[in-house]
């Protein structure tokens, strides 16, 4: 009768490591914000300070109060943050800003910048 004899698989089968994971407990946003970008307004000497206005009311859609105080602030410290907008949005609004200005031949300028 022949005998038993041990596999030499078994012989060679070493225990399986403990594995132990950590739960994630940082988890990223699903949706990022985009980036915003700041309509800014650039004072000079020549457009009628009630045309700047007028502009900022039009395009902006502030009231005529909100649209003074930002036209009197570039008018004192030569500059003026009007408000902030996804890049598309800014651009296109400081564009159509200068542009009214432009048609009446003013040198009004409005121009745009990353927020930080
Ligand atoms: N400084 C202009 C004036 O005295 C008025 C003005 C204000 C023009 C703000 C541009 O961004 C401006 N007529």
């Amino acid at each position: 009768m022949a005998k038993y004899r041990v596999s030499p698989i078994a012989k060679l089968s070493v225990p399986m490591p403990e594995i132990t994971t950590k739960p994630r407990t940082k988890v990223k946003p699903q949706t990022e914000r985009p980036k915003l970008y700041k309509v800014i307004l650039i004072n000079d000497d020549f457009t009628p300070r009630e045309f700047v206005v007028t502009v900022l009311k039009g395009e902006f859609k502030l009231s005529e109060d909100q649209a003074h105080r930002i036209m009197i602030t570039a008018h004192r410290r030569g500059v003026c943050v009007v408000a902030v907008f996804t890049k598309d949005v800014a651009e296109t609004k400081a564009t159509r800003a200068t542009d009214a200005g432009k048609a009446k031949g003013y040198p009004l300028l409005f121009t745009t910048e990353p927020e930080e």
